[in-house]
């Protein structure tokens, strides 16, 4: 049984949608942003990201919308919500949802971003910590079997010289 974390009016709409289409089985749990209970710890045990949505398995939590829908898609292939045998199209839509997810959906709000842009050196490495502190499962990414995240994290985690020297050229 999977359980769904979600507020109303937020992006875990996306996934909400997909559990229907594809018929799964799943409970779901409201999450009250007016409380902020994203941020009380009994939440931040399913997500630290402190954000929804979040998908409880049997195996762990899923966190992040394009592994959510990549998730229901591939547990449920007789829905047909994914190109499951055409690794070429798979690719694509994960290349579509990546950029609703990184850049999008960033973009829609200013404020965040602009603020982000202030505090970058901060936030980076804010996401860099609990990366190395949560996520990373050492040797690699994924534990012991090398993936491709591996030389994605290496790519990003170079710009963080970069992000602190200009920090400082603008001060
Ligand atoms: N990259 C994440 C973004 C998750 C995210 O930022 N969700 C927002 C709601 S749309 C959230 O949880 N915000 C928490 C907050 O604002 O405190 C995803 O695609 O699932």
């Amino acid at each position: 049984m999977l359980t769904f974390y979600y507020p109303t009016n937020t992006c875990a709409l996306a996934s909400h949608v997909a559990l229907e289409e594809a018929g799964a089985a799943y409970e779901t749990r409201w999450i009250d942003f007016g409380a902020a209970e994203q941020t009380k710890p009994e939440y931040l045990k399913i997500n630290r990201k402190g954000r929804v949505p979040a998908l409880a398995t049997e195996r762990g939590v899923l966190t992040e919308t394009p592994a959510i829908l990549a998730y229901i898609a591939q547990t449920h292939p007789e829905a047909r919500l994914a190109p499951l045998d055409d690794p070429f199209a798979f690719a694509e839509l994960q290349s579509f949802m990546s950029y609703l997810c990184s850049t999008v959906h960033v973009a829609h709000d200013p404020a965040a971003h602009e603020a982000m842009k202030k505090k970058v050196r901060q936030s980076v490495g804010a996401c860099f910590d609990l990366i190395e502190r949560k996520m990373l499962r050492g040797p690699w990414v994924m534990g012991d079997a090398y993936a491709v995240a591996n030389p994605y994290l290496f790519t990003i985690a170079r710009w963080m010289e970069v992000d602190s020297a200009s920090l400082i050229r603008s001060r």
